[in-house]
């Protein structure tokens, strides 16, 4: 669906919104690093795809997009500066008392559609935006990124119900599946699998995929099924991109070193070049 040069695009920018992420959580003093990391290619693709307008985030033909776990916040606020939603000089003030930009979004920042950040919440709430869309015959689709580890929320199986039952073929819900928590793998703490044929039972049409993988994400958005609602799962890499944090349950939360992030910087610069 995409030509080479429209990924080597996205992965260039990916590489940047990494970096700026990982810069902001050390300037913070903190964030939820793992996270944020494994839903960058996902955050950047939803950016690119969606209809959205940062001059008017109002716009009554918008997409919906919902950060169900609010927590990964990091990468959220990145971006809606990157797009001008909010001024780049809002990102100083993360982590500071005050500041609008706390450790979970709100509606109070411009861009975003709803408070999130206590887990199980984003896909029941996508799922009610959807339903008043669909019953005022519009045509914009909700989209909602969940955590795989939320999914431990019974209030999300209540969601997928009722986007079952109202047919809502206006929704794709994403799953950041990175396989881990904040504990642990998450079929130790509570085990998902098996994930696919557990959304299929609840009436999405699901599809599995690489989610650094900006073709197989283009496309998976781009999924449309009469009647039903779409589940992506994608296989990601918690703390993606920073070498030290790769697949690690402790870096769930955590402030990087000054070298940690020059590193990365460095890294990024070499793949940046390697692409070019
Ligand atoms: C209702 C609720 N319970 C507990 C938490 C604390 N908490 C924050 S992140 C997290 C783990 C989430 O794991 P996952 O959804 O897999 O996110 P990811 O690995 O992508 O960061 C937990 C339990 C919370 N934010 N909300």
């Amino acid at each position: 669906m995409l030509d080479d040069q429209q990924i080597r695009k996205l992965e260039i920018q990916a590489s940047e919104i990494c970096e700026k992420t990982v810069e902001l959580i050390f300037n913070g003093g903190g964030g939820h690093i793992g996270g944020d990391l494994s839903e960058v290619d996902i955050m950047v693709a939803i950016f690119n795809y969606i209809k959205h307008d940062p001059k008017n985030p109002k716009w009554s033909e918008r997409d919906y997009f919902v950060l169900s776990k609010g927590h990964s916040s990091e990468t959220y606020y990145t971006l809606l500066a990157e797009y001008g939603y909010i001024g780049k000089e809002e990102l100083d003030t993360y982590g500071k008392f005050g500041s609008p930009l706390g450790g979970h979004p709100n509606k109070k920042i411009t861009g975003v559609e709803a408070n999130t950040g206590s887990l199980g919440h984003g896909l029941g709430l996508a799922t009610g935006i959807a339903l008043a869309l669909k019953k005022n015959h519009k045509e914009n689709r909700v989209y909602v990124l969940t955590g795989d580890g939320e999914l431990a929320e019974g209030s999300n199986w209540e969601a997928l119900m009722s986007a079952s039952k109202y047919q809502l073929d206006n929704l794709t819900w994403i799953v950041d599946r990175n396989f881990l928590q904040i504990s642990g793998s998450t079929e130790t703490v509570m085990p998902l699998e098996k994930l696919k044929e557990k959304a299929e039972a609840f009436g999405f049409k699901t599809v599995e995929i690489d989610g650094h993988n900006f073709d197989q994400i283009f496309t998976a958005l781009s999924d449309r099924e009469k009647g039903h609602p779409i589940c992506i799962i994608a296989d990601t890499i918690k703390g993606k991109r920073l070498a030290c944090a790769e697949n690690k349950a402790e870096w769930h939360h955590k402030t990087p070193t000054k070298e940690q992030l020059e590193q990365l910087k460095k890294d990024m610069d070499e793949y940046r070049k390697e692409l070019a």
